[in-house]
């Protein structure tokens, strides 16, 4: 059985968000059509507390882009992004929800980030989709989302990682580009692991 993963399709990864992904809003057309070729579509949402150790805002005289040691693991610091319960945590407006069959949040301890969908950053706590998927009968999963260079490249690894037959549609994703190259460096990083990518034309005639 196949299943969908959309990844963080949420209003601050779309321009005019506080983490703006380039173009972020020019997938969710494509996510939208891709869903009805799918039997389960799960989502995950990057759902952090105000106080997020990811925050430039949380460390002192820290900025956004500066990397730091968050208890042990180099750290990225991010713009305030994604808090819970805001508007811009919430799934971009255009985004069909009617045929996610769950939703799981990631990022919720402020101690450590999250960019996979199925394990924090230190591997040491899972979020559970591994599990749904598992139990629903999914063997492939195909992925789709923001940002191709994080959140979208560490859930591809740890879906492979998990024994899923994994492809990534790379029309349907975006990266946040902080060096121009990253969105074709990621891509190459999951081929070279294993993971298979794609575009999304000959999945919408099937
Ligand atoms: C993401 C940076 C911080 C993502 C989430 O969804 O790719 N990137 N939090
Ligand atoms: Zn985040």
């Amino acid at each position: 059985m196949q299943a969908l993963i959309m990844v963080d399709i949420q209003n601050d990864f779309l321009p005019g968000g506080s983490l703006a992904v380039p173009e972020g809003d020019q997938i969710i057309p494509l996510a939208n059509r891709l869903q009805k070729q799918f039997d389960l579509v799960v989502a995950t949402q990057d759902w952090h507390p105000a106080t997020h150790g990811s925050f430039a805002a949380n460390q002192l005289g820290k900025k956004p882009g500066e990397i730091i040691d968050l208890n042990g693991l180099s750290q990225i610091l991010w713009p305030v992004h994604c808090v819970q319960g805001s508007k811009g945590a919430a799934f971009a407006d255009d985004l069909d929800l009617e045929k996610i069959s769950k939703v799981f949040k990631k990022g919720t301890d402020m101690n450590i980030d999250s960019y996979s969908g199925f394990f924090d950053n230190g591997q040491r706590k899972a979020t559970g989709l591994e599990d749904y998927l598992k139990q629903m009968g999914a063997e492939q999963v195909y992925i789709v989302g923001l940002a191709t260079d994080y959140c979208v490249k560490f859930t591809a690894l740890d879906a492979h990682q998990a024994g899923f037959n994994t492809t990534v549609i790379k029309d349907a994703t975006r990266a946040v580009n902080l060096e121009p190259a990253d969105y074709q460096k990621a891509l190459t990083e999951m081929e070279k692991q294993g993971i298979n990518v794609v575009i999304s034309k000959p999945i919408l005639k099937q």
